[in-house]
């Protein structure tokens, strides 16, 4: 499962390095990219082994905070991608 999370309270990359730490030492964690300028965690994480309920308690206790619900640019890629080869196939066929 791959999502990316807003993550609040960060003001530097010392901030994005405390927050990735964190993130990336849970158990069923995989991969994570924190990115400061859009104040985002993109967590690759096993579902089975950690909830974002669980990330969100390690990022509070390094002192910042994040939304357990994802942020949906992340899932809604795939509705992006369908949404732009319609609108290739509208131009196709001349629509
Ligand atoms: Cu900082």
């Amino acid at each position: 499962m791959k999502q990316s999370f807003a993550v609040k309270n960060m003001m530097c990359a010392m901030c994005v390095a405390h927050v990735r730490k964190a993130i990336e030492s849970l158990p069923g964690v995989k991969d994570v990219n924190v990115n400061l300028a859009s104040n985002s965690a993109l967590i690759e994480y096993d579902e089975s082994k950690i909830s974002p309920e669980q990330i969100k308690e390690a990022v509070v206790a390094a002192g910042y905070d994040m939304d357990t619900t994802p942020l949906s640019a992340a899932s809604d890629n795939s509705e992006d991608e369908k949404k732009k080869s319609k609108g290739f196939l509208g131009k196709l066929f001349g629509r």
